[in-house]
């Protein structure tokens, strides 16, 4: 039974950034109530109402992996591993979006398959052998006729955002070889809720994984996880190594075991956990707005830095617009001259001199804290500061 613990309120759909502003509204169906809900059977955390998938992912989706150094730098150091650990003759990676990843792979080996037409064309145009579909059965059926064998499949932050989990797992378990290796890589409910980051739930975030509902999930499809790794990546993610069960060449790692103790220990399989982060989040949006109360008395300029989809649900959950921030900046050229998701709020193309006079940034990117502080020394040393609400709400320079 899926049982509600978090109301988000009314939100727009993340990644759908508009070029006029207007005021959304949820007759029109532009709005939609956000709500997440933990199964008590499966225990997997879900949105209750889901967007089909071909709302959000078409040909004009903004997002771009490499957008961000830091991200870069993590696909490569694995990429790294991939080859030195699995040696695949043949790898697919669900949810390509701009070849951030593949293009530390060579083209032979490589399978791309990703649903956003715009972002397709990327990996195609470098000569990466792209599918421009959506992850399915039949997709899998006919990558099988083609390819035959694929030894390793790998997804980061895709699975996550798909409606059907069971025709996902059913279409890898088809097309993965029997000694084939599944890597997904997913933000960790467990940092979610240390971090009172209650912004990883979006539209598109249909799902958020722990270690203990994947293991129950994959475990329907013959799949068993054989090594997790933490990292900090996209605000504390996990990567998970999966086999076939009938595949005993592949020993199971220590790293399974202590991360579902540790799940187990923070009470991830009891709904009562769950209730105290819905209380947690209502908290964090009050001494968040309290902060940007008190500085707008003092008149201080505040804008956003990363238009992110988190700070979409931040924003509209705590009905903050331009009175508050002036404007977002972001590097993403998909995003600039557009608005933040049902919010006035202008997104403007980022550059350094969009700083001068600032006295306030709101961290939307908080997950790339590190390398936006990295990039803007002079405006910390000018005596600017960042607003961020996690782990929660408060001012910070370092
Ligand atoms: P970032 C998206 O979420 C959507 P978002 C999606 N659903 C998902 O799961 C994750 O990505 C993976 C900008 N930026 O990665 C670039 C700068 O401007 O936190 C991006 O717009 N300057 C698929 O949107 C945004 O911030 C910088 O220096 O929450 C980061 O978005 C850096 C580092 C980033 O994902």
């Amino acid at each position: 039974m899926n049982k509600k613990f978090l109301d988000l309120g009314y939100q727009p759909l993340a990644n759908k950034y508009l070029q006029k502003y207007k005021k959304l509204s949820p007759k029109k169906k532009e709005l939609y109530k956000l709500t997440v809900g933990f199964n008590t059977k499966t225990k997997l955390v879900s949105l209750i109402k889901k967007i089909p998938d071909k709302q959000m992912f078409d040909e004009n989706y903004p997002y771009k992996s490499s957008m961000s150094n830091t991200m870069l730098a993590s696909f490569k150091k694995l990429s790294k591993k991939i080859k030195k650990k699995f040696k695949p003759s043949k790898f697919l990676e669900i949810g390509s979006n701009d070849g951030a990843l593949i293009k530390n792979f060579d083209k032979k080996n490589v399978v791309c398959v990703e649903p956003c037409s715009n972002l397709a064309k990327i990996t195609k145009k470098k000569g990466y052998y792209t599918y421009n579909n959506y992850w399915n059965f039949s997709l899998a059926k006919k990558i099988k006729k083609k390819f035959r064998k694929i030894d390793v499949i790998y997804s980061a932050n895709t699975l996550t955002h798909i409606n059907d989990l069971n025709n996902v797992f059913k279409s890898i378990l088809y097309l993965l070889d029997k000694n084939g290796v599944l890597i997904i890589e997913d933000p960790s409910f467990l940092e979610c809720i240390k971090k009172v980051s209650y912004d990883q739930f979006y539209n598109e975030h249909i799902y958020v994984f722990s270690a203990i509902s994947l293991k129950k999930l994959i475990n329907k499809f013959g799949l068993e996880l054989f090594d997790i790794e933490k990292l900090e990546t996209h605000g504390g993610s996990l990567r998970y190594y999966i086999k076939k069960k009938n595949n005993h060449d592949i020993k199971i790692k220590k790293s399974v075991s202590l991360q579902l103790s540790k799940e187990i220990k923070f009470g991830l399989n009891k709904f009562s956990t769950y209730k105290k982060f819905g209380e947690s989040a209502q908290r964090s949006k009050n001494n968040l707005l309290k902060i940007f109360d008190k500085l707008k008395k003092e008149n201080k300029k505040i804008i956003g830095y990363g238009a992110t989809a988190k700070a979409s649900t931040v924003l509209n959950y705590c009905n903050i617009d331009n009175k508050i921030i002036d404007y977002f900046v972001d590097t993403t050229p998909d995003k600039s001259n557009r608005f933040i998701p049902g919010k006035n709020i202008k997104i403007k193309k980022y550059k350094k001199t969009l700083l001068d006079n600032v006295d306030y940034i709101y961290l939307g990117a908080w997950n790339f804290k590190n390398e936006i502080f990295k990039k803007e020394k002079a405006f910390i040393g000018n005596g600017g500061k960042f607003i961020t609400h996690v782990p929660s709400p408060r001012i910070i320079n370092k």
